[in-house]
């Protein structure tokens, strides 16, 4: 059967310390399909796991390395599993196939996190989200990560960030002038996006609102949602 109450939709997300409970969903990927889920007020419970027991527990749940990728991008959370009407329940991996699926599986007007054939504006807002806003970002906040971690998971995102980053992780967040400039130039990029999100409104010849849509929430709130919380 579809998603009930008594049947969810199982989400997997990455635990974190229990010293910061008040941060218990952390990871900006996977808070953009929990987002979704929430929006289109989907039934789904979520399980919790540490980054060493990512790969072997999807392993477990019949998956393969994602295509073309290695190391710790090859199994990634945020999944889904989705009770499905019939037949298996299905599986679904990366948050924006994530929010895809669960639009086109849970239809609702009211609730579409695509709304009015958006696709590829969302996806072009999502590419241009990823490679201007998120990549500063992501110096910025990675090498802070392990401050929040469970201990079983701190190690390990130490050694494949560093890895991953090809020096230690306390050298990658620039410091003194070079970290100035690089919150100047993620200031530039949120002014970017302030000047084009006020297209939407009401003198300029929008229709107003405070979503990236105007008046209509979708998958790119989700994704700026995720990034500010
Ligand atoms: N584009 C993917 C990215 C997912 C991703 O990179 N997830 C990271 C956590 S933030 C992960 O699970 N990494 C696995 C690992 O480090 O072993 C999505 O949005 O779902």
């Amino acid at each position: 059967m579809a998603a009930t109450a008594s049947n969810p939709i199982i989400l997997y997300d990455i635990k974190c310390s229990p010293d910061v409970p008040q941060a218990k969903a952390w990871s900006p990927n996977t808070l953009k399909a929990r987002i979704a889920l929430n929006y289109k007020r989907l039934p789904y419970e979520t399980i919790y796991i540490s980054y060493p027991d990512i790969a072997p527990t999807l392993k477990d749940l019949g998956l393969e390395a994602l295509e073309g990728k290695t190391g710790p991008q090859a199994f990634t959370l945020p999944i889904i599993i989705d009770p499905t009407p019939s037949g298996p329940p299905k599986i679904v991996r990366d948050s924006a196939a994530i929010a895809e699926y669960i639009d086109a599986t849970y239809p609702d007007p009211e609730r579409s996190l695509f709304p009015n054939g958006s696709h590829a504006l969302q996806a072009l807002f999502y590419h241009h989200f990823n490679t201007r806003l998120y990549r500063i970002f992501i110096t910025l906040i990675v090498p802070l990560v392990p401050t929040i971690l469970d201990p079983d998971s701190m190690d390990y995102f130490y050694k494949t960030r560093s890895a991953a980053w090809g020096k230690p992780l306390e050298e990658v967040r620039p410091k003194g002038e070079d970290l100035d400039k690089l919150w100047e130039s993620l200031k530039a990029e949120f002014d970017v996006l302030d000047s084009l999100l006020q297209s939407d409104e009401v003198e300029r010849g929008g229709v107003g609102g405070d979503f990236v849509m105007g008046d209509k929430f979708s998958f790119a709130d989700c994704v700026l949602l995720a990034f500010f919380i």
